[in-house]
């Protein structure tokens, strides 16, 4: 039996809660600009203290550079008229470069600009802005939902922002410096529930950010689904991603339920804490992971989950 993609995102499926972080983000696109700005300025201005500078690193910042000295040399009318270009995805130089800058650069560009406004350097929202209703509504949905997902709110808008943003084109991946990590992943996994070597492999390598390792363990045509993205279909693919994206990920599995399949194969579902390197021990967002296994025990499909509450985490058994 072959599995298709749409066959393997299935698995599990009755143990899935709906996230509210898509419904929030519709909110939030239905903002005018000017309003989606001051939104994430404030939502920001709650959540931003917990970032850790030392993830934005200066050689992060390298090429983000050019575009943070031309905003910086702006009038106040320059610096909101790109600042709304961006948020707008407008078609204009400023907002092709942020486009292809990778997912890193792009939030460690707004850190930047946004301890450019603390200091006065770059204002933060326009003189004699009012807070519209809107606004206040899409402030108080992010106030209900736990900090991983806050985050994940605020890392959406900013990856969405300046012309063509797609991760796929995204063009710097490879020369980016590594996330330091503050203190090393454990090496070894124990998930309650869980023997399969596969999965302890894949947890263990990407805590060492040995993706090279963790593609060793998909199927050429293995496919790996982000939280709310469109599933990323083959070893390249998968490497690209994992490099931009993946870097120093704190994994903290818990438990896991594996079930085998008339045909050998085997569906696994695993739940636990990820921390980010931008945020650290600050916030952890509970994820679950579902695999599709195939007979000789390699990854044919695997599913990342942002959990919509805590209590999903021992959600495991299908009903
Ligand atoms: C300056 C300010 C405030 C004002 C202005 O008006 C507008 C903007 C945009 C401003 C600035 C905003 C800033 C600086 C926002 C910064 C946000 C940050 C740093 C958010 C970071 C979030 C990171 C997240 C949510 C990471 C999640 C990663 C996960 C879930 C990884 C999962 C994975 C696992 C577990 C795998 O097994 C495979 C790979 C994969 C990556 C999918």
């Amino acid at each position: 039996m072959t599995f298709t993609i749409e066959s393997a995102q299935s698995i599990f499926s009755s143990t899935q809660v709906p996230s509210p972080i898509p419904a929030t983000l519709a909110l939030f696109e239905q903002l005018s600009v000017d309003d989606k700005l001051a939104l994430l300025w404030y939502a920001y201005t709650e959540m931003g203290r917990s970032i850790t500078p030392a993830a934005v690193g200066v050689a992060r910042l390298q090429f983000a550079e050019g575009l943070l000295n031309q905003i910086k040399q702006m009038s106040t009318d320059d610096q909101f008229q790109v600042m709304r270009e961006l948020a707008n995805r407008a078609d204009t130089p400023i907002s092709r470069s942020y486009g292809v800058f990778s997912v890193n650069t792009k939030l460690a560009f707004w850190y930047e600009l946004g301890e450019l406004m603390k200091q006065g350097i770059v204002a933060p929202v326009p003189a004699g802005y009012q807070m519209s209703r809107g606004v206040s509504i899409v402030l108080e949905a992010i106030k209900q939902l736990d900090p991983g997902q806050q985050i994940t709110v605020l890392r959406n808008a900013v990856v969405d922002m300046g012309f063509g943003s797609d991760v796929a084109k995204s063009v710097q991946t490879d020369a980016e410096p590594l996330f330091p990590r503050t203190s090393p992943a454990p090496a070894k996994i124990a998930v309650e529930g869980i023997t399969d070597s596969t999965i302890l492999s894949y947890l263990e390598a990407l805590n060492k950010d040995d993706f090279d390792a963790a593609i060793a363990l998909f199927t050429p045509d293995g496919a790996l689904q982000p939280p709310f993205q469109k599933p990323i279909v083959g070893y390249e693919a998968i490497k690209r991603y994992m490099r931009a994206e993946a870097q120093g990920l704190n994994i903290m599995p818990q438990q896991g339920i594996s079930e085998s399949l008339p045909n050998g194969s085997k569906q696994v579902k695993v739940t636990g804490i990820v921390q980010t390197p931008w945020f650290g021990v600050n916030v952890g967002m509970n994820i679950a992971w579902r695999f599709l296994l195939n007979p000789e025990g390699k990854i044919v499909f695997v599913a990342i989950d942002m959990l919509a509450s805590p209590q999903e985490l021992l959600n495991l058994r299908p009903v």
